[in-house]
């Protein structure tokens, strides 16, 4: 090999290098500016404490139900949902529209292991509780489920109106 092609192989690979540690720091950036900005969803977006114009207890149990498993607000109110967890095992709380739950709830049997986190739910442990705002500022009729692998399956979700 003559020292211009070795040159022209280092050359790649310090741009192989230097691509890396770019796209990673971009990663990070969005990942950064997505936490800052909250994302507007079709049943509504992360809303702020300080807005918030009620409050609504709901508690979660073994036998795989919520309770109330139905509430209703009006559009544009932020809600603050305080979630118990009162059985024995781990729970969630996810808001959605019913076919974004079923798909979500479909991810969760393929990869039930997977990690999911995002501003519309809350993981619960055993014996505590977790506060989730939220802002309906859509109408419409919506979800919430719990999409631990066999639990949404055994029924375990509920119903949100939104009235305009
Ligand atoms: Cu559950």
């Amino acid at each position: 090999m003559s020292s211009r092609s070795l040159r022209v192989v280092w050359s790649c690979v310090a741009l192989v290098g230097l691509a890396q540690p770019a796209f990673a720091h971009e990663e990070t950036h969005q990942t950064s500016q997505h936490a800052m900005h909250a994302e507007q969803t079709p049943w509504g977006i992360a809303g702020a404490s300080r807005a918030v114009q009620r409050e609504i207890r709901l508690s979660m149990s073994d036998d795989m139900r919520f309770s109330p498993d139905r509430f209703s607000v009006k559009r544009g109110e932020t809600v603050r949902l305080i979630i118990t967890n009162a059985g024995a095992q781990l729970h969630e709380l996810v808001i959605g529209t019913p076919a974004a739950l079923n798909e979500h709830a479909e991810m969760m049997r393929r990869f039930p292991t997977m990690e999911h986190a995002e501003a519309h739910m809350a993981h619960v442990p055993v014996g505590q509780s977790r506060v989730l705002v939220w802002r309906f500022n859509r109408a419409g009729q919506f979800a919430l489920a719990c999409l631990i692998n066999g639990h949404f399956q055994a029924g375990m979700r509920g119903t949100i109106e939104v009235k305009s």
